[in-house]
């Protein structure tokens, strides 16, 4: 039996100017969907994007293409949420979880300087997670590394929600597509993200190992810098490691019997 092709369906917006000419990001969104459906998925990006706590966009994108190469399906990392009560005590678990998962203290704290000097990028830093060199600045605009090319089909989601997380929320979904495709990959060490949203203060640390550490407060109510570094290990092709981040095509799916 032949599959059914699936469309990459995506959308940035930005206020004053398109990113490329350094406008202010407000939003982007990833879907990967069937021919029948582009159609919904394209209203449901443009209302996210008109309707976003980062401001109203004046530039906006949204387009659509087929996939040629075949979708990969993978499960979706384990979650775990931890209620903290602070910034700091935040920011605190976070670095612990990524020490634990092989990241030096020391190119932590390089990986925040290079945050702050780069609080502008909409897509991902990539930092060596041994040096804490830079490693994603000669591929493409100098915007970070965009994610594409992944989503999880609502039914799924749904029922994972359902018996797992119980908290109907569509940037969870999103963040975890995100986390999962990228943690898959062996050149992934760990990520650690939280959103730009100014009324969003929770975030986490991802990894193989321990999966997707959901902590309620990275950043205080009403800021707007957001963090997404994925700290990796540069003995891999690290050409090949950015293709796999923007074009190979992946679908979360979750199996009862996976978690
Ligand atoms: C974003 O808004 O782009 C990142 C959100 C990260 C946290 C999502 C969650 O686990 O609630
Ligand atoms: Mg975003
Ligand atoms: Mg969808
Ligand atoms: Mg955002």
């Amino acid at each position: 039996m032949r599959e059914l092709p699936y469309y990459s369906v995506r959308m940035r917006a930005s206020k004053s100017k398109p990113h490329e000419e350094g406008g202010k990001h407000i939003s982007g969104g990833e879907q990967l969907v069937l021919f029948d459906e582009i159609r919904g998925a394209v209203d449901k990006l443009l209302l996210k994007s008109l309707t976003h706590s980062r401001g109203t966009p004046d530039f906006a994108q949204i387009q659509f293409e087929i996939v040629d190469e075949p979708i990969q399906v993978i499960s979706p990392l384990t979650i775990t949420t931890h209620i903290t009560h602070s910034v700091d005590e935040g920011q605190l678990l976070a670095q612990n979880l990524l020490m634990k998962c092989g990241v030096p203290f020391h190119i932590i704290q390089k990986a925040y300087l290079l945050m702050e000097d780069h609080a502008e990028l909409s897509g991902a830093i990539l930092i060596d997670s041994k040096t804490g060199r830079r490693l994603d600045e000669s591929h493409g605009n100098g915007k970070g590394i965009r994610v594409s090319r992944m989503d999880w089909r609502d039914e799924n989601f749904k029922k994972w929600n359902r018996e797992i997380a119980a908290n109907q929320n569509d940037r969870l979904k999103e963040a975890i597509t995100l986390a999962s495709k990228v943690s898959m990959h062996q050149a992934t060490v760990a990520e650690l993200c939280w959103s730009d949203d100014p009324d969003y203060t929770t975030g986490y640390v991802a990894s193989k190992k321990f999966g997707y550490q959901r902590i309620t407060s990275l950043k205080e109510y009403g800021d707007e810098q957001g963090c997404r570094i994925f700290f990796v290990n540069s003995s891999e092709d690290i050409t090949k490691y950015i293709d796999y981040l923007k074009k190979n095509p992946v679908l979360i799916q979750w199996e009862v019997n996976h978690d």
